[in-house]
C-alpha cells in the first residue's frame, strides 16, 4: 500500500484545496492529512486564520479524500510523521516548490501544480467587510490597542470617544482617529467598540453599545459586579452579538498551551496554584489609588491571576478569602485564597508592594512554573522530581501580546461565534462575581 501524506491549513476549503488533495489522493491507496493546529498556525506567524482547527477538520473531512487526518502542531512534524505512518510520498502544492527537498531523505516528496486564481488569503480579503472600530477612553493603554491592532486583518479603528473635548482631540489628531465627546454619535459610526475607559464606566458604556447593536472588547476589570456581567452577556446574546473580557493572557498561544499540557495529566492533578502581580507606582493622583474610581490591587491586578486560576480548577470553589493592607481606602496589597474541594489557589497582588510576578501550578506528578512576567506568557518549564524529565516551552511574544485577544474578537465577529473557549462568558462571570466579593468586603481580613 503506498502512503501518500500532505499538510495545510485549509482555511475557508476552497477548489485550490480540493484540487491538491484529489492529486495528491491519486499519488498512492491511502492519504494522511496534516490540518496545521490553531497555535502551530500563530507560531509561523498565520495569525489570520477564519476558521479554527476543529473546522478545519470537519472541511477536509467533507471533501472525502483523506483517508486519515492528523494535527501538525510543531516544526519538525514532518520528518516525525513520515517515519512514524511509514509514509512513502510527501505531496505539497507547487507554491512550496524546493521548500521541502530536505524530506527526500525520508520519502519521495511530490510537488503538486498549485490552482491559480484563488487561495484563502484572497477569499478572507474578498469576504472581509473591514471591521470599524472605535476606542471609548483614551488612556495609556489606547495607544498599544491602536499600534497593535494593525497586525490583525479585517480590523481598522477609526475613531475614538472621550467626553473631554481636550483629549479627545489629542488623542485623536496625533493617530488621525476621528474624534467624538458624544456617546451615541460616536457608537454610530463604529461596528465594535473597545472599551479602555475607567473601571466604573465599563458596564454602561458596554451597555449603551450593545443596545446600540455594536460588538463590544471590553478592559478588565471587564465589570465589577457579578449581575453587570449576567447582564452584559444575556444582552449581547440576545442580540447576536460579541462582548469579550479583554483579560489578554487568556488569548496567548504560550498560556493556551500550558492549559492544555496540564488537562492533559501532565503534572498529575492539580493541587496548588500560585500566582502574583505586582506593579509598584508612585502613590500619585492615578485612578489606581481612588476609592471613588475603583482603584486598588484587586480591581487592577485580580482578573489576570483569576483568569488562570478558574481556567486551571474551575469556578466551583467553596471558599474564598482575601488579607488586604489599605491606605486611603484603597487596597495597596492583597493576598487572595480560594479553596476548592481537591486544590488551593492563592494570588498574590501589590500597588503599593512588589513581588515576584510568576505562576505557579503544582501537581501530583510535577509542577509547572512560569517565571515572571508570567501574564506575558513566552516561557515556562514543566519540572520533575526528577529533573532529567524536566521540559522548558518556548514561545514568542508579539509586540504587547494585544493583538491575540483583538484576533479573537473579530474572528468571533467574522464567523458569529458569540462564545469563546479562551475564556467562556461563565468564567468572566465568575471572576466578576470574586471581585464583588471584595469590594463588598465580604470574607475579607484587614492587615494593620
Ligand atoms: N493550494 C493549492 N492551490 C491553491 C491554494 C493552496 O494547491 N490555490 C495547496 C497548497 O499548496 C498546500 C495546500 O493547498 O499544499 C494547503 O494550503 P494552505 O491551507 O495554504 O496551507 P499551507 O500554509 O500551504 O501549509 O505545514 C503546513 C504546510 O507547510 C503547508
Amino acid at each position: 500500500m503506498k502512503k501518500v501524506i500532505t499538510y495545510g491549513t485549509y482555511d475557508l476549503l476552497h477548489e485550490g484545496h480540493i484540487n491538491l488533495l484529489r492529486r495528491a489522493k491519486a499519488l498512492g491507496d491511502y492519504l494522511i492529512v496534516g490540518v496545521t493546529s490553531d497555535s502551530f498556525d500563530k507560531e509561523r506567524g498565520k495569525l489570520n486564520v477564519r476558521n479554527n482547527v476543529l473546522e478545519r477538520i470537519e472541511a477536509v473531512k467533507k471533501t472525502g479524500f483523506a483517508d486519515e487526518i492528523i494535527i501538525e502542531d510543531y516544526i519538525g512534524q514532518k520528518i516525525d510523521d513520515i517515519q512514524k505512518y511509514n509514509v512513502d510520498i510527501f505531496a505539497i502544492g507547487s507554491d512550496w516548490e524546493g521548500k521541502f527537498d530536505y524530506l527526500n531523505e525520508y520519502c519521495k516528496v511530490v510537488y503538486l501544480p498549485r490552482t491559480e486564481g484563488i487561495s484563502s488569503t484572497q477569499l478572507r480579503a474578498e469576504s472581509q467587510t473591514i471591521l470599524k472600530i472605535g476606542i471609548v477612553g483614551s488612556g495609556r493603554i489606547a495607544p498599544r490597542f491602536l499600534n497593535e491592532s494593525q497586525y490583525v486583518s479585517g480590523v481598522h479603528v477609526v475613531s475614538v470617544y472621550n467626553p473631554n473635548v481636550e483629549e479627545a482631540t489629542l488623542f485623536a489628531t496625533k493617530h488621525k482617529l476621528q474624534a467624538y465627546t458624544d456617546y451615541n454619535a460616536f457608537l454610530k459610526n463604529v461596528d465594535a467598540v473597545y472599551v479602555a475607559s475607567p473601571h466604573i464606566s465599563h458596564y454602561d458604556y458596554s451597555k449603551q453599545a450593545l443596545l446600540a447593536g455594536k460588538h463590544v472588547l471590553c478592559e478588565i476589570p471587564f465589570v465589577l459586579k457579578k449581575q453587570e456581567a449576567s447582564d452584559l452577556y444575556e444582552i449581547a446574546k440576545q442580540k447576536n452579538l460579541v462582548i469579550l473580557e479583554a483579560n489578554k493572557t487568556a488569548f496567548c498561544p504560550a498560556w493556551n498551551h500550558l492549559l492544555v499540557l496540564v488537562k492533559s495529566g501532565m503534572i498529575g492533578d492539580v493541587v496548588d496554584v500560585k500566582a502574583s502581580l505586582s506593579k509598584l507606582m508612585p502613590e500619585t493622583n492615578l485612578r489606581e489609588f481612588n476609592v471613588s474610581e475603583a482603584g486598588g490591587s484587586v480591581t487592577e491586578l485580580a482578573p489576570l491571576c483569576l483568569m488562570a486560576i478558574i481556567k486551571l480548577l474551575g469556578k466551583n470553589y467553596v471558599d474564598v478569602k482575601f488579607y488586604s493592607k489599605i491606605k486611603n481606602k484603597v487596597d495597596i496589597f492583597t493576598s487572595g485564597h480560594l479553596i476548592y474541594d481537591s486544590a488551593v489557589a492563592s494570588f498574590t497582588l501589590g500597588l503599593g508592594v512588589k513581588t515576584e510576578g510568576n505562576l505557579v501550578v503544582s501537581g501530583t506528578k510535577g509542577y509547572i512554573l512560569v517565571p515572571s512576567p508570567w501574564w506575558l506568557t513566552n516561557f515556562f518549564e514543566v519540572r520533575y522530581e526528577d529533573q532529567n524529565k524536566n521540559k522548558k516551552y518556548f514561545y514568542s511574544y508579539d509586540g504587547d501580546g494585544l493583538r491575540y485577544e483583538i484576533q479573537e474578537f473579530a474572528s468571533m465577529i467574522f464567523n458569529k461565534r458569540i462564545s469563546s473557549f479562551h475564556l467562556y462568558r461563565n468564567e468572566s462571570i465568575a471572576i466578576t462575581e470574586i471581585i464583588e466579593k471584595f469590594l463588598n468586603k465580604e470574607h475579607t481580613t484587614l492587615l494593620k
